[in-house]
């Protein structure tokens, strides 16, 4: 990433309305550095720390996306990768929580993969994990996903997806992308249509062949599912087969947790806990869910979730820092704004992970560990909440105004009409979908 910065928005409108918000600010950080400091936790340190972190925007992200039953597409929608990336530096203009990108091929694919990483450098950006797709089939393509395709009875499928997977690293390392997401949708939608066990076999030959293309520096993150569109059974529908293929495959296999990936109620943090011991915590798409894969705005429905898991990174960290094991797990979004506009929802989600790390980072966790040890349940549950009630955002948006963002990130956006004026240079094209998804 280059330290030059081209701004979408104009930098003396962003000025113009941090003046307008530092006396409220001001005063709200003020009141609860007085309140921190009476918990023994220095304001200044956290709102340094909450200046570290970064969650990467999904490309697939920045358009209005639908459902099985319809799209209602936005005004101004990025027509291609090129406008998707001047979105994705809004966000991070204003946020300055989202440095990277995360692309999806084909969706994204380009003919000049260097004017696209010029154009990204520009804005400050950079790329994260790209991710192949092999659950729909593409244009021209010799052979049909239909029946499964890392996982295919048909060699020459396979073969094909395996092709497609290869190519992705092949244009990520042009963009200077370190590593491949693959998730499949292969699977059965009855009884009998597969061989449960051949169809994994088969998906860890295929991995294999994707395994062996990557570079030296890159990781391949695994992504579980539990359903959809296989409605019986999928070949990797869980942590534990994810965990699994990537111990087989070997160290640059990791495991991707999408938190909307599990059955209701599951467990999520104690997943995150399970991979980080072990070793294969590979990276997260946050997103927020009710009821399966809703791809809802992170911290919409569940915040607490999402704070527990952020506890489980937190206790993991500092473990890592004890010995001498690097743990630093990709952070992605993977949502769908059907309703809201895209930017906004993704400014809003980037902050809500961004909440969620910072309340996890005041967790007193010497109190906590001598409340387990005690058996003293009641305090234990009580250290975390207190945490989680915490309202952290004055830290957030002193962060951010000190980074060169906004105090107000929707506010600012809204006041500075970016939604109308590319509502303007970006009439809609005919069969073209901003999400990839239609
Ligand atoms: C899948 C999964 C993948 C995403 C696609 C669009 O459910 O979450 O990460 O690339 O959707
Ligand atoms: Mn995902
Ligand atoms: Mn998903």
């Amino acid at each position: 990433m280059t330290a030059a910065q081209n701004t979408v928005i104009d930098a003396g409108r962003v000025a113009e309305h941090n003046a307008q918000q530092q006396a409220a600010l001001a005063a709200d950080y003020e009141a609860l550095g007085g309140m921190l400091a009476r918990r023994g936790v220095d304001i200044e340190k956290l709102t340094a720390l909450a200046g570290t972190f970064a969650v990467a925007v999904p490309s697939w992200g920045v358009g209005t996306g639908g459902t099985r039953f319809a799209r209602f597409p936005g005004r101004g929608e990025p027509r291609n990768v090129f406008e998707k990336m001047e979105d994705c530096a809004v966000i991070h203009q204003l946020t300055r929580a989202t440095p990277a990108v995360s692309l999806h091929f084909p969706w994204d694919r380009t003919d000049d993969p260097q004017a696209l990483r010029e154009l990204a450098e520009g804005y400050g950006l950079g790329f994260d994990a790209v991710n192949s797709n092999t659950f729909q089939d593409q244009q021209g393509q010799g052979h049909s996903y239909k029946y499964g395709s890392l996982t295919a009875t048909a060699g020459a499928v396979r073969a094909q997806a395996v092709a497609h997977n290869i190519d992705c690293i092949e244009l990520g390392k042009a963009l200077g992308s370190k590593a491949l997401t693959v998730w499949v949708g292969d699977g059965a939608n009855f009884p009998g249509q597969h061989n449960l066990r051949g169809a994994l076999e088969r998906y860890l030959d295929s991995m294999r062949d994707i395994y062996g293309a990557l570079p030296a520096d890159w990781l391949m993150f695994i992504e579980h599912k539990l359903f959809e569109p296989a409605f019986y059974a999928t070949t990797i529908a869980d942590w534990g087969t994810s965990f699994a293929c990537a111990t087989e495959l070997g160290p640059k296999a990791k495991c991707l947790v999408d938190l909307g990936h599990h059955a209701p109620n599951t467990n999520i943090e104690m997943i995150v806990a399970r991979l980080a011991q072990f070793g294969k915590l590979g990276g997260f798409h946050f997103n927020d869910s009710k009821y399966g894969d809703d791809d809802l705005d992170s911290g919409s429905i569940n915040p607490f979730q999402l704070f527990l898991v952020f506890n489980e990174l937190a206790d993991a960290a500092q473990r890592a820092k004890g010995g001498d094991s690097d743990f630093a797990p990709a952070y992605m979004l993977d949502q769908s704004h059907n309703v809201t506009d895209p930017i906004e929802s993704l400014m809003t989600s980037a902050v809500e992970v961004q909440r969620a790390f910072v309340q996890a980072a005041l967790v007193d966790r010497n109190a906590l560990r001598a409340h387990q040890e005690a058996n003293d349940v009641l305090q234990a549950a009580q250290t975390l909440k207190a945490a989680y009630r915490t309202d952290v955002s004055a830290i957030l948006a002193m962060a951010r105004v000190r980074n060169g963002g906004a105090a107000d990130p929707v506010g600012c956006y809204r006041a500075a009409g970016y939604r109308d004026g590319v509502a303007e240079r970006r009439p809609a094209k005919a069969g073209v979908s901003g999400s990839g998804i239609v």
